[in-house]
This record gives structure tokens, sequence and C-alpha cells, in this order.
């Protein structure tokens, strides 16, 4: 017999739709049907639902567009089981979720799980949960500090049922922060619901949850706790186009807070832990979020309306929710609880000032100083109208579209500009430019002060822009990956990536693109609006420069590499989800450089090139003489001068090697990951890059024991790659773009 209803209700974004069914596809537990209540959406869903035709699924129309809680009340009242549990339509359950929850179940009023949150879909959600490393003594402190939570919860109200208490720390207190107080991940028993009337709020469209789940606490008798079945709840990566309610910006939200407080306060027994847990809830959003707004906020609300709203709301709290308030707390509830906001930004004023000196005295924060440098005195200086800031990557070396911008602006206007680099370390600069260390004070000021700024990546995310100051954004390569808001997830390091590419984009003034597919392409994918200069990539220009066989020549003089041996560049670009930290990515070599050496020394040697986020080291110990690391040599570009034949995966090296119309070859071991749960891709691999894509090692061997063959067999189609992506490079960018933007 049929068990257990999902309810499952439903607005937008049918992606996410998909991708929460198939969760409940893969269930191990089979015995449950699905209500999936429509409130309105405005997109077809008939085409989702027909891959899920082997659910148990039920659609019920709302007839008017309603909100969430209103859809789940529906779900409650056409529920025909004994339980029931509540799926948001963004979100999903693990294969085990369900059979862990009925487990036990035997007639308990509620049953409850874990919730946890991710940015990711579920593949790669449980990837990064295996590759968590358990640290034993860690989970063991943390267990032990909520058993002490509970133990006090326990004394405090030694009527309650312990049961209660647990399922209360969980439910309440634990699993949601200070945030929202959610009703997901539990399961209910339909008819304990039914018959004390437990439903949503349905004019309330952020916390009718709450209330919800006090009432639930209030009123169950049994409880259960099943540990690890777990919600795997979704946080939305693109805020912009696809907000989430909790990312929802209005200004219903603040009312609804105090609102839903209050409604839920009518239900609770004045006395008890609910009522204490909710009001303690409010009383820490309060001290540690609204003060923030109170400080710092540009809207008068913070300090008028809503300060009395919160005040109000705060005061009729349950007298034991105001005991035992940590002195700073108190300091900050005391006066407000007497409408003295004066009171209350004195005590913010020393909370803030004490938090900021232990910060800046920890010797991490001391870096910050710049910034503060940054927003309190150089943002008033005067703007330096011949002022030139360069970045390429960070910092980290001299190189990319912004060196020969620069070249070219010294040979085209010399002495007319203070050209200024972003670098670190030591890096041979011509023309004597001055050198800043990034994130230093120097920095900073440059940041603020100069007209001009050229950078290769994004500008820093404290970075304010000023009126009058020009920024040129040069980009660092075509894309074949998918980018920002064409991107559907995101594993990278920052998860925030889309929302803080929607305001950085609107910094730059110009951009620069290779060729017509990356101006289209930038325009959807960084929804860039400026101006686009169409001359072709700065950095390819040396492609086209009359003398490339002698400086290759010199270069592999300089670099040590024999002068009668073929060279072959492996140049491999970073995974989004294999990092150790922001920026650092690893890297695992997997090509057989020993085999390689052995099949190919006689008449190549190997050029090793990771990417500048790549952070291990690879090592070519027992290959001297064959193989050569050159991943800490600036300049990409002077290496393709070098290079007799291309290996590279998903970077967007071979836009630029293809303008010397030499071979390339694809080494996309892992491509079925990487386009279907890392990027996708812009272009098919299989079909429109100029070369052919190789699985092992062997197979990268015996391509370039036949190489002969292979540039003809991708002649036609090398060919067209080339007039579609190397159209615009012409050997002159650079001078076009010091003239379009410096002239
Ligand atoms: N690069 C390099 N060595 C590598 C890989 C890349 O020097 N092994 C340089 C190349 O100039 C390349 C640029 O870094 O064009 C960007 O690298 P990608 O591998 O393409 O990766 P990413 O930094 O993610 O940029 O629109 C382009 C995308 O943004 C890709």
């Amino acid at each position: 017999m049929t068990d257990l209803t999902v309810i499952l209700p439903f607005h937008d974004y049918p992606h996410y739709l998909k991708e929460a069914l198939r969760s409940l596809k893969e269930s191990q537990y089979s015995n449950f049907k699905v209500l999936l209540i429509l409130d309105h959406p405005p997109v077809d869903i008939t085409p989702v639902l027909e891959d899920f035709s082997e659910l148990d699924l039920k659609v019920i129309q709302l007839e008017e567009k309603k909100g969430t809680a209103a859809c789940r009340n529906a779900g409650i009242r056409a529920c025909e089981t004994n339980y029931l549990y509540f799926l948001d339509s963004d979100d999903y359950v693990l294969e085990s979720t369900f059979s862990k929850l009925m487990e036990n179940v035997q007639e308990q009023d509620l049953v409850y799980g874990t919730v946890r949150n991710t940015w990711n879909n579920k593949a790669n959600f449980i990837e990064k949960i295996q590759k968590e490393e358990i640290d034993e003594e860690d989970q063991l402190e943390k267990e032990q500090a909520r058993q002490e939570k509970i133990q006090s919860a326990l004394d405090r109200f030694s009527q309650s049922d312990p049961q209660q208490i647990k399922a209360l720390y969980h439910t309440l207190i634990k699993r949601s922060g200070f945030q929202k107080v959610t009703c997901l991940g539990n399961l209910y028993r339909t008819k304990f619901l039914v018959e004390n009337d437990l439903y949503f709020e349905e004019d309330l469209r952020y916390f009718s949850d709450q209330i919800f789940l006090s009432r639930v606490l209030e009123k169950a008798r049994t409880f259960l706790e099943a540990p690890d079945a777990w919600y795997v709840k979704r946080k939305h990566n693109d805020p912009i186009h696809e907000p989430s309610l909790d990312q929802e910006d209005s200004e219903d939200r603040f009312e609804e807070r105090c609102r839903s407080v209050e409604i839920a306060r009518n239900y609770l027994d004045q006395n008890g832990p609910v009522r204490y847990s909710l009001d303690r809830k409010l009383i820490r959003y309060y001290s540690k979020q609204m003060i923030r707004h109170i400080r710092r906020s540009k809207e008068e609300k913070w300090r008028t309306t809503y300060f009395e709203r919160i005040q109000k709301t705060i005061a009729d709290s349950a007298p034991q929710a105001l005991d035992e308030l940590s002195r700073s707390t108190k300091g900050l509830v005391l006066p407000l609880i007497e409408g003295d906001l004066k009171g209350v930004q004195r005590a913010i004023r020393w909370r803030f000032g004490k938090g900021k000196l232990a910060s800046i005295l920890k010797k991490k924060n001391k870096n910050t100083l710049y910034k503060l440098a940054y927003y309190h005195r150089y943002l008033k200086l005067p703007i330096k109208e011949n002022v030139v800031l360069f970045e390429t990557f960070m910092a980290k070396n001299y190189s990319d579209s912004p060196k020969y911008i620069y070249e070219a602006l010294q040979k085209m206007a010399p002495g007319k500009y203070e050209c200024v680099w972003a670098i670190n370390g030591n890096h041979d600069i011509p023309y004597g430019a001055k050198c800043v260390k990034r994130f230093s004070f120097q920095y900073a000021y440059y940041l603020a002060v100069s007209k001009y700024l050229v950078f290769n990546v994004r500008q820093p995310l404290w970075y304010r822009k000023r009126e009058g100051q020009v920024f040129l954004e040069t980009w660092h390569g075509t894309p074949l990956k998918r980018l920002v808001f064409d991107q559907e997830e995101v594993t990278s390091a920052s998860p925030k990536y889309k929302e803080q590419f929607y305001r950085q984009r609107q910094e730059w003034d110009y951009l620069v693109s290779a060729n017509p597919f990356s101006s289209k392409t930038f325009r959807s994918c960084f929804l860039y609006e400026g101006k686009m200069l169409e001359y072709g990539y700065p950095r390819n220009d040396i492609l086209y420069a009359p003398n490339i066989d002698q400086k290759a020549q010199m270069l592999k003089e300089k670099l040590g590499i024999p002068k009668d041996k073929k060279t072959i560049l492996y140049a491999p670009t970073w995974r989004d989800d294999e990092h150790y930290g922001k920026g650092e990515y690893k890297f695992t070599l997997a090509l057989d450089l020993q085999k390689m050496k052995t099949l190919l020394g006689k008449d190549y040697v190997l050029l090793l090139r990771t990417h500048h986020y790549i952070a291990d080291k690879i090592d070519t110990t027992g290959l001297e003489g064959f193989a050569y690391n050159l991943s800490s040599y600036d300049d990409i570009s002077e290496i393709y001068l070098i290079t007799d034949i291309c290996i590279t995966d998903y970077s967007s090296v071979f836009f630029d090697f293809a303008n010397l119309k030499r071979p390339i070859l694809f080494y996309t071991y892992d491509i079925e990951k990487y386009k279907n749960q890392l990027r996708g891709f812009y272009i098919d691999m299989h079909t429109e890059v100029p070369g052919p894509l190789l699985y092992t090692s062997e197979e990268v061997i015996d391509a370039i024991l036949h190489i002969d063959q292979i540039q003809k067999r991708y002649a036609k189609r090398y060919e067209e790659f080339y007039d579609r992506f190397c159209c615009f490079d012409d050997g002159h960018a650079s001078e076009n773009i010091v003239k379009e933007v410096f002239q």
C-alpha cells in the first residue's frame, strides 16, 4: 500500500523541477505518490513530465495564483496516505531519504530529518560530500555542543517531553540558523495535521513555515529522529533571473517576519519551549542581522518604522526569552525595548568598534587596512588624467592583451602616460613601468586615482568605479566553456559568481572581442551592454609579426630547448570542481609522459604548461631533456611561436593558436563530465574544433606519429574554423584599440 505522499508545489524554473523529479525517480523507497501542485506556471511543463511517466504522479492546478503556502495546503487536503512530505520544486532528496524516514515510522506524529544546503545539482552535491574530509574530532565537538544545548533546554523546561525538546532543537534551532524556519525535511502524519487543523497561512509569502512548524512542534505528541535522512535545499546561483524566495528583495519581508512571530504566539504556551525558541530566534535576527542595517543602511526605515515594528514584537517576548541573554545582546535589546534608538546605536558602535579592532589585530586581517584607505581616503582624491593601471591574471604575470596594449601605447604615445603595472614578484617589464603589488596600499591608491584601467580578468570585488574612469576589459579567451549567465551549474569555488558578475560588468566601458562569435556570446553570458572592440586579440598580434621565426629561435635559446627537435605543447585548462581554495586548483596529469618520452623522444620535446589557477606542480623527474615545464613562463603567446603541435582540452588556447595554422590535438579524457556536469560548451567539440578528440595517452602518441595524415584529414574543418574564429586578428589589434580608447 502506498504510504507516503510527496507534496511538490511548482510555479517556475522547470530545470529545477526536472532535477527534483529525477531525485524522486531515483529514490530507493518507492511506496509513494507525488502531488504536483501547479501555481500557474508561465511555461508548459508537459514535456518535463513526459520523462517521468513511471512516477505515481497526480497534477493539481490551483484556480488562482496563490503561492507556496496555498499549494501545500491543497496538498494536505488531497493527501490520501498516512504520511506526507513537502518537497520544493527547486530542491531534491537523496536515494535513501525516504527509506530512512519511513524505517521506524510507526504512527509518529513527526519524523524529522536533516536539511543540507547547496548551490549544486545532485550529482555535484554528492561528489562534494564524498570529497568532504570528515574531521572526526570536529564532529565529536559538534555533537557534544549539540547535546549540551539539548540538555540546557531540558533543564529549563523540565516539565516538557524530552523528545519534543530534541525535535525542537533540530527543526527550529539547529537546522535553519536564524534566517528562516522551514517545514522541509520532515515527515508528517497526515491525520495529525488534519485533526489539529495544522495548515499554512496563505497570506504570508515568506514566513508561513515558521508558524506551521511552531504549531506542529507544540501539538505533536510523538517524535522520531531520522538523522541521515537528507533533504537537499538548493540556493539559486542566478538571483538576477531566477531568485529563490530567500533571495527576493521585498518590502513585505520584514513586516512578515514580525507578523509571523505574533501569529504563531497565539497558538503557543507562553511558558513553553516552542514559544521560547521562537522569541529567541527573533532576538537573534535583530542582534546579529538587523543591527547591521540600523548601523549602515542608507534607508531611514531601519531606524524609524522598522525599528518601531521590531521593538513592539520583541517587547512582547516571553519573559524567559529575555532572561539570560549575553551581556552584549542585552546591551542591544534593553534600549530597543525602551524605544531608545540612540542607546541602540551606542551599543552597536561599541560592538562593531570592538569587532573591527579585534580583526585588525589578528594578523591575517592586517592586510585589509588598504581597503579602509581606499574607501576613506583614496576615493576622495582627484583622478589623475594620465595614469593607466594594467593587470593580467591577478597580477601573476606580464602577459596577455594588457601587455600588448601597454607596449603599443608606449610606442604610439611615448611619455604621454604614466603606466603602472599591478604585478607580484619580479618580472621584466620594458619602458620602466611602475610596479605595485596586488592588494597593497599602492594598488588601492592606483585603483582609485587612475584614469584608465586595463584588466584581463575581473576587477577586485571591492573596487568601485568612479565617474570619469575608463575601464578597458580585455578578457582572456574566446569562450568554449559556458560562462556566467549561460552556465546552469556553478561548481567553481565561488558560488556567488553570477551575482558578483552582474555588478562588475556594469563597470566595464570597453570589452575586447576576438571574433563575431565572442561578441555575440559576451552579450549573452555577461549581459554586457557597453562598447565591444572588434579588432582581434592584442595578445595575438605577435603571431602575425614579420619575424616570428627569428623570435622563436631566440626564445628556444633563452629557455634551453633543443633547436633540432620539434615541440609539442600540452596546455590544459582547470577543472571547476577540483580546488583547494579560492583561485587554487588541483591538477592531475593524465598523460603518460614516460611512454611519450620513449616513443616520441627521438624527434620531439614536450612543453608543459598548466593554467595559472593550478597550484599543483607537475613532476618531471626522470624526464630531463624531454619534458620542459613552462608553467611559470609569463606569456603563452610567445610559447606558441616555438610550438609545432598544440595539445589542449577545453582551454581557449586553441582559438589563439589556430592563427598559426599549425596542428592541434584535443586530449579530452573527461569530456563527458566536463560537458554534462561541470560547464557545457558553446560549440560542438565533436564536429567543430580543428582537430581530433583523443581519450588515452596511446591515442595521443599515435596522433603525433601520424600528424601529417591528421592535418590532411582536418584541413577543411581547420579552414572553416580559422575563418570563423581568427577573422578579426590581423596583427594590429593593440594599435587599433589604443587609437580608439586613448586617442
Ligand atoms: N592559459 C595558459 N596556459 C594554460 C591554459 C590557459 O597560459 N595551460 C592562458 C591562455 O591565454 C588562455 C587563458 O589562459 O587563453 C584562459 O585559459 P582557459 O583555459 O581558456 O580558461 P579560463 O581562464 O577559464 O578562461 O572566455 C574564455 C574563458 O573565460 C576561459
